[in-house]
């Protein structure tokens, strides 16, 4: 009954491939995410992610973690957590928020989506 790590590199069910590089001794996770995905003219370039996992003996974990998109300015949130099946398969289900850049105020109410994503070990 193997524990559930984060470490690791990782595909989604988008085809977004992220790095998580670094979990420490407080949970914080480092990483980097390279999306599959967008819909801007700008060409796609990985950007970071930062989060925190729940420490302590737990088999399969919960976290957090944000991306900052670095070829545009918006953000997405993901929080899951990390599944391990009877023959030692690991899955991360994720739910995912993002904030698309609002123009003005007034905009506010159509800034977000929200989305789900299925993470597999590459
Ligand atoms: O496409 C997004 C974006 C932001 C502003 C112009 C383009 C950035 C990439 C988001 C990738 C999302 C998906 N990829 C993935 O792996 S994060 C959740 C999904 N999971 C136009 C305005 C806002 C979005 C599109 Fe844009």
């Amino acid at each position: 009954n193997d524990k559930c790590s984060l470490i690791g590199r990782w595909q989604n069910d988008l085809g977004s491939e992220m790095n998580i590089t670094a979990v420490n001794n407080v949970g914080k996770i480092f990483g980097t995410y390279l999306t599959k995905v967008t819909s801007s003219d700008k060409p796609i370039s990985e950007s970071p992610l930062r989060g925190s996992q729940q420490m302590g003996d737990q088999e399969h974990p919960t976290f957090g973690f944000t991306v900052t998109w670095s070829f545009s300015d918006s953000t997405t949130v993901f929080v899951g957590q990390c599944f391990v099946d009877d023959k030692g398969k690991e899955t991360l289900q994720t739910m995912w928020l993002l904030r698309k850049k609002a123009d003005s105020s007034q905009d506010n109410w159509k800034a977000t989506l929200v989305g789900t994503n299925l993470f597999t070990r590459v």
